[in-house]
Parts: structure tokens; C-alpha cells; sequence
């Protein structure tokens, strides 16, 4: 497994759940019911498709993108946490999902984050010409989406961070040091034995520095709460139960 620079090394933040806390809301926050945060993420609807950054709607809300190499199991996630079965296009043959895809979340018709499932990369059968456009697609989206609130890197434990998971986190560090959320998901851990599985979360939390990390399976529906929470929290920072939950306003131009 590759060894990476920690992406929390310059500013050493307390991961949420390892600081105490210290508010009577913050403490509403971080006992959020999983039912809560999974009926929230049921809300997620298709909100529009785009080939290249600059064809992406600013939006107002909070933005969480999930990236990862291609097959790592990003679009299987999404519709995971969703508990929708197509939401997102899932696919043995890597390579599915091409254009960034929005999704909307937000209970009554009210759009309170969205969700951005990317194209994974690393694709070996990907033509030189397409594989060079998406990074760049990519490292553009993740330097200057003004609403990125947080990056959840799809990561299969049995090949750990490969060369390109090391260089986007090259290239998210500088944000991640401003304050942007981290998490690392283990995909398809039951692939794992139970001993693998602690060992991969081990050796990816020493990595990922302060970042979150949490194992996830798809199939054995492992991980699930934990991922579906901490998402509600990032989307929802300041406020105490959902029915409070901020904005409107999706600020679509
Ligand atoms: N065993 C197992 N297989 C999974 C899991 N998650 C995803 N898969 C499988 O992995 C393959 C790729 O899943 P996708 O969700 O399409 O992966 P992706 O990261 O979106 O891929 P690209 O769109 O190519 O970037 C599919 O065959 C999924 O069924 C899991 O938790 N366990
Ligand atoms: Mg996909």
C-alpha cells in the first residue's frame, strides 16, 4: 500500500467524533438518529449532469462529492445511502459513470446539500487523451467548487490509496487545511475477513490522518449509519434537528 502525507498533518483538527461536545448543540448534532440521517438521504433526487466543471449550476448548499478510482464502488454507494436501487448508474464494467452527476437532498421539496458522484479513474482501457481531460475535470472541480463541503475517497482495502487516490489528495490538501470534511470509505469489505477488515481500517486511519474512516459494504450493509450520519452532520453544522436545517434556497442561477 502507498504511503501519503497525511492530508490533516499541517492543521491537526479533532476529527468530530474524538472531540467532545462542547455546545447543547453540537451535542444534538452528534447524536443525530441514523433514521434521521438515512430518511434524509432517501430524499436524494436527480438534480442534473454535467461533462465538465464550468457546466455545473452554482449552487447555495452544501456540496459532498465521492470520488474514487473507477470500480471502486462510488455509484453503489450513493444509491446505497439512498436506498434507491438506480439513482446513481452502477456497473461491473468500470468506467460507468463519465460526467459529474448532482443529486439533491432535502426533505419537503427543500434542497438542503447535494451530492456529487464523479467519475473514478485510473481505468486502464481509458484512451491517454480522456484520461488526462478527466483529471483535469477533477482537480478543477475539487480546487474551485466554491460549495464543496466535504470528499468521501471510495477506497477498495484490497489495493489501498493507488498513485492517482495520492495525487488528488495532493491536490485537495490545501482546502482540506481550510476546514473542508475528509472521509475515507473502505469499499466492499466483505471482501474482507474480520481481522483484514481491522488491520485495512488501521493502517487507513494512520494515513488519512485526522481524517474520518469508516469500512462500508454494499452487499452485507456494513457501515451504512455511520457513513449516513456523518454526512448529515457535515451538511447540517449548525443545526439541531432537521426540521431546523438551513436554506431553502438551492441558489440555482
Ligand atoms: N462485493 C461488493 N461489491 C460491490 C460493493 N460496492 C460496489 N460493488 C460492485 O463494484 C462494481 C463497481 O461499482 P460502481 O458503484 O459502479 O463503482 P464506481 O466507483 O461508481 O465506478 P465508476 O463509475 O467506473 O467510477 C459493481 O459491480 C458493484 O456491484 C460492495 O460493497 N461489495
Ligand atoms: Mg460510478
Amino acid at each position: 500500500m502507498a504511503q501519503i502525507h497525511s492530508v490533516y498533518s499541517m492543521t491537526k483538527q479533532p476529527s468530530p467524533s474524538a472531540s467532545a461536545p462542547s455546545s447543547p448543540i453540537q451535542q444534538a448534532v452528534s447524536t443525530v438518529s441514523p433514521l434521521v440521517a438515512l430518511g434524509w438521504l432517501h430524499t436524494a433526487k436527480f438534480l442534473t449532469t454535467a461533462p465538465q466543471l464550468h457546466f455545473l449550476p452554482p449552487l447555495a448548499v452544501p456540496e459532498i462529492a465521492f470520488v474514487g478510482r473507477s470500480n471502486a464502488g462510488k455509484s453503489t454507494c450513493i444509491n446505497t445511502l439512498t436506498q434507491q436501487k438506480q439513482l446513481a448508474f452502477a456497473s461491473k464494467k468500470p468506467g460507468r459513470t463519465q460526467h459529474i452527476n448532482l443529486f439533491s437532498l432535502g426533505k419537503q421539496g427543500m434542497t438542503d446539500a447535494v451530492l456529487a458522484d464523479l467519475p473514478g479513474y485510473g481505468y486502464a482501457a481509458v484512451p491517454k487523451q480522456d484520461k488526462i481531460r478527466w483529471q483535469q475535470v477533477m482537480a478543477n472541480y475539487l480546487v474551485t467548487r466554491e460549495n464543496l463541503k466535504a470528499i468521501v475517497l471510495m477506497c477498495d482495502p484490497r489495493h489501498g490509496l493507488t498513485e492517482l487516490d495520492e495525487v488528488l489528495l495532493d491536490v485537495v490538501r490545501p482546502r482540506v487545511e481550510e476546514g473542508l470534511k475528509f472521509l475515507v470509505i473502505l469499499t466492499k469489505a466483505d471482501k474482507l475477513t474480520r481481522a483484514e477488515q481491522s488491520k485495512a481500517l488501521s493502517i487507513m486511519k494512520l494515513q488519512a490522518g485526522g481524517g474520518e474512516v469508516r469500512l462500508f459494504s454494499a452487499t452485507k450493509r456494513q457501515g451504512i449509519d455511520e457513513v449516513a450520519t456523518l454526512l448529515w452532520q457535515w451538511a447540517h453544522p449548525s443545526s439541531a434537528s432537521p426540521a431546523t436545517a438551513p436554506s431553502p434556497d438551492i441558489g440555482l442561477e
